[in-house]
């Protein structure tokens, strides 16, 4: 008999035969992005996304590690996409199938980051020289092509009619969800004392039967979200691997932890390899004696 290990379990697609054992198949890779994995799922139509802790910023010209990440941002994606679903926002979302893995609805997805601002910051206060925190009137949306080649450029509404990127119907539900959602998740966050600056969404054609419709796709986390905690105004999320602030992940675990999400320490170092844990115990004493933790709430 061969063991496997827990994930791998987990991560296997199960196969059950009459009157034997489960076997075990590996995994069918579809895609390797800059954060996640994507490989088929179980069920025709079903997608699993594995979270990874490789980071990248400035259209992938800086790139780097953040230890637990993955985990992390599965764990949040997890619990705002339900959030949301409660909410009757349609998203990709089915099931957690492990710490670093969940099980979506393959979309067709549509090659637009739409972001949605409250406040002035990143390349909104560079483009328009407009001071870092300053609200914005009233939720502001843009739009950037999907396409890492030509560094996911701006792109007007005309553009993506002009391109065929998505029919004007599709890209006026898209607007009503991000706006919705942006309500929804503004209220959430600031419940455990965050401020979400701004954030960025990609959505997709879910194909059912005859019918097709929009839902949400990709991730909510803090890799595609600014969060700001509310008294210290301390950045919560990949612009401290952006600006190089120090402690990434312990504020990502941070945010996980306002929502009683439970990614602890533990938790993470459990899932990685021997050899990740014994860089990141090093790290972390490093850390202790270097650098101040994330300040908790009313403290
Ligand atoms: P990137 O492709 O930009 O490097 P990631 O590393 O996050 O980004 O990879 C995840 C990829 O999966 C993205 O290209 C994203 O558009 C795509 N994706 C997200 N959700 C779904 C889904 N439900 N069905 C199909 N593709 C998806
Ligand atoms: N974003 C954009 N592309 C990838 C991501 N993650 C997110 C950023 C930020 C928002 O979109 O994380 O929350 C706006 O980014 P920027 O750089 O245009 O100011
Ligand atoms: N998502 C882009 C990248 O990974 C941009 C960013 O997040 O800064 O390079």
């Amino acid at each position: 008999m061969v063991w496997i290990g827990y994930n791998d379990i987990l991560l296997a697609n199960q196969v059950t035969m009459k009157g034997c054992a489960p076997i075990m198949s590996p995994k069918q890779p579809i895609y390797e992005g800059k954060a996640k994995k994507l490989f088929e799922g179980p069920e025709p139509g079903t997608i699993i996304q594995h979270f990874k802790d490789d980071a990248t910023a400035f259209n992938n010209q800086k790139r780097g590690t953040i230890s637990g990440k993955g985990a992390i941002n599965n764990r949040i994606s997890e619990y705002l996409m339900l959030r949301l679903g409660e909410m009757g926002i349609p998203t990709h979302f089915i099931r957690n199938i492990n710490m670093r893995e969940q099980l979506v609805r393959s979309v067709e997805i549509i090659p637009l980051e739409v972001i949605v601002r409250n406040y002035a910051a990143g390349s909104f206060a560079k483009r328009f020289g407009a001071i870092e925190g300053e609200r914005i009137g009233a939720p502001l949306i843009e739009y950037c092509l999907k396409d890492d080649a030509l560094g996911d450029p701006f792109i007007a509404e005309e553009h993506i009619y002009a391109f065929d990127i998505c029919e004007p119907i599709e890209l006026e539900e898209i607007r009503h969800y991000a706006l919705r959602i942006n309500d929804y998740l503004s209220g959430l966050f600031y419940s455990v004392g965050i401020r979400l600056v701004d954030m960025k969404f990609e959505f997709g054609r879910f194909f059912d039967g005859e019918y097709v419709s929009i839902i949400l796709a990709d991730e909510i986390s803090p890799d595609t979200c600014r969060l700001w905690d509310l008294k210290t105004g301390e950045a919560m999320d990949k612009d401290r691997f952006r600006k190089d602030l120090g402690n990434v992940s312990e504020f990502y675990r941070e945010v996980a932890d306002r929502f009683g999400l439970m990614v602890g320490a533990n938790v993470i170092k459990a899932i990685d390899s021997p050899e990740k844990n014994a860089a990141a115990k090093s790290a972390a004493k490093a850390r202790k004696t270097n650098a101040k933790p994330p300040r908790k709430k009313g403290k």
